[in-house]
């Protein structure tokens, strides 16, 4: 695993600390920095459980350079897919920053990315939608909900009767109100300030049901000191008025200043996704993900959690593959180049493949985003007529990657193995250029880790 920056700052931490226990606690995944997760069951498919996340640029350490968002999903919960980037700063019109925490709804077929970025017109957060008809994304912007203003950290409820809910907050203030049908205002009079409801709180609400109970689970600040630890209160309806009942997480060794996340209900089992900053060393605003079960007492009350003992695998590291679909384009980070997207080959898996590499400077790219240096399976999924020769661009320069790599005719789809490439902390663009016209077209990027 790829721990070794990590290694090197904790070999630091337990000179300095002696009961540092860099062993203690054990990240959900460890190839990316990702934070503030969103967990989704959708109704179509019980069996796939998904992750909305926010994305930590390595190196920065700081918030405001937060710049798109990711999308994980798994069916067991230790082999766990990366979507890639799936919408950021650069897609949306109205936003110039700070792509903090996130949320997601299906609604009308349609999948919604519930996000905040900083509005380049009033500096202020604003809570964006962004639409999908596939739960991975990529994401088109819609534009931001009318009506909430400094609507960070968003967490958008659709309660049984399909009412939607948004609640939000930010420096120590929530609120809450009931959105149009559509989600893109918020109906006035139905606003609720939720602060004094929530001892300490500080940030990121999200609301959840158990046995007919409203769950109101937030990030606050114990007594107003850093780092934040995870409360919650109950209601009997949305809007509350909320009760208090306590901390469910409080401070560990490797979290991070904050640690915003979901709960939700998965195979019968109840889960808590949080993040922290272990993979980072403890860099605090450098985080990863982190699950654990959660278990409730006879009266409703949620059992204290000990921070990442990884007992949603059985202890297990979980196993990632970044795929990454040809035909997602700028969204992902990718470009299309003298190529395009096209549908009409049946066998492929997304919106479509990319194929009209009609001449030699013909290429798609796309963009893996990992946390620290690292080394990754490549493999391609591809249909070609005949044999041809590719340049495998992996990174900014020709010489990073392999320029004339022979490939073979295929019988239609084949995953072709290109072996192992080298990637380094942050961005890395893999580009596919075909130098012979052979009817390619490319399905999508895998990257085994
Ligand atoms: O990830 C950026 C910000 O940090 C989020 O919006 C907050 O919830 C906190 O996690």
């Amino acid at each position: 695993m790829r721990y070794f920056k990590s290694i090197i700052v904790s070999t630091f931490l337990i000179f300095l600390f002696p009961d540092f226990d860099v062993h203690a606690q054990k990240p959900l995944m460890d190839h990316i920095f990702a934070a503030d997760p969103s967990a989704h069951i959708w109704p179509n498919d019980p069996n796939t459980l998904w992750l909305y996340t926010s994305h930590d640029i390595p190196g920065t350490n700081h918030h405001a350079t937060m710049f798109g968002y990711h999308v994980f999903s798994t069916t067991d919960l230790v082999n766990w897919i990366d979507h890639g980037r799936v919408l950021s700063v650069n897609d949306v019109d109205w936003a110039v920053s700070h792509a903090w925490a996130i949320d997601a709804v299906y609604r009308n077929g349609q999948y919604y990315l519930v996000y905040c970025m900083i509005e380049t017109a009033t500096g202020m957060f604003r809570t964006g939608l962004a639409v999908s008809d596939l739960p991975q994304g990529p994401f088109t912007d819609i534009g931001f909900i009318q009506g909430v203003d400094w609507g960070q950290d968003p967490a958008l409820f659709v309660d049984d009767d399909n009412t939607p809910y948004l609640f939000w907050g930010s420096g120590g203030r929530c609120h809450a109100v009931q959105l149009t049908d559509d989600l893109m205002a918020a109906i006035p009079e139905t606003r609720v300030e939720l602060t004094s409801q929530l001892p300490d709180v500080f940030e990121g609400p999200w609301v959840h049901t158990y046995q007919g109970k409203y769950y109101l689970s937030y990030p606050g600040l114990p007594n107003g000191n850093w780092p934040q630890h995870y409360y919650y209160a109950v209601a009997d309806k949305p809007l509350g008025p909320y009760t208090y009942k306590g901390v469910f997480i409080s401070g560990f060794t490797g979290q991070s200043g904050t640690n915003h996340g979901s709960i939700i209900k998965f195979k019968d089992q109840w889960i808590a996704f949080y993040h922290a900053a272990i993979v980072s060393g403890g860099m605090s605003e450098v985080r990863n993900l982190m699950a654990d079960f959660l278990f409730y007492n006879a009266d409703g009350s949620i059992q204290e959690i000990v921070p990442g003992n990884l007992s949603i695998t059985n202890g297990q590291d979980t196993r990632v593959s970044i795929l990454l679909e040809a035909e997602n384009g700028k969204a992902a980070g990718g470009k299309l180049t003298g190529t395009h997207v096209s549908s009409s080959t049946t066998g492929y898996s997304g919106r479509g493949y990319v194929t009209g590499f009609d001449v030699s400077h013909d290429n798609v790219s796309v963009l893996a985003q990992v946390a620290n240096d690292c080394t990754a399976r490549l493999i391609v999924r591809l249909s070609a007529d005949d044999n041809f020769t590719a340049d495998v661009l992996v990174g900014v320069k020709m010489m990073d990657g392999w320029e004339g790599t022979p490939m073979r005719k295929t019988n239609g789809w084949e995953e072709v193995d290109l072996g192992m490439i080298d990637l380094k902390g942050g961005d890395n663009i893999i580009r596919f250029t075909c130098k012979k016209n052979v009817n390619l077209k490319v399905d999508w990027f895998k990257l085994e880790m």
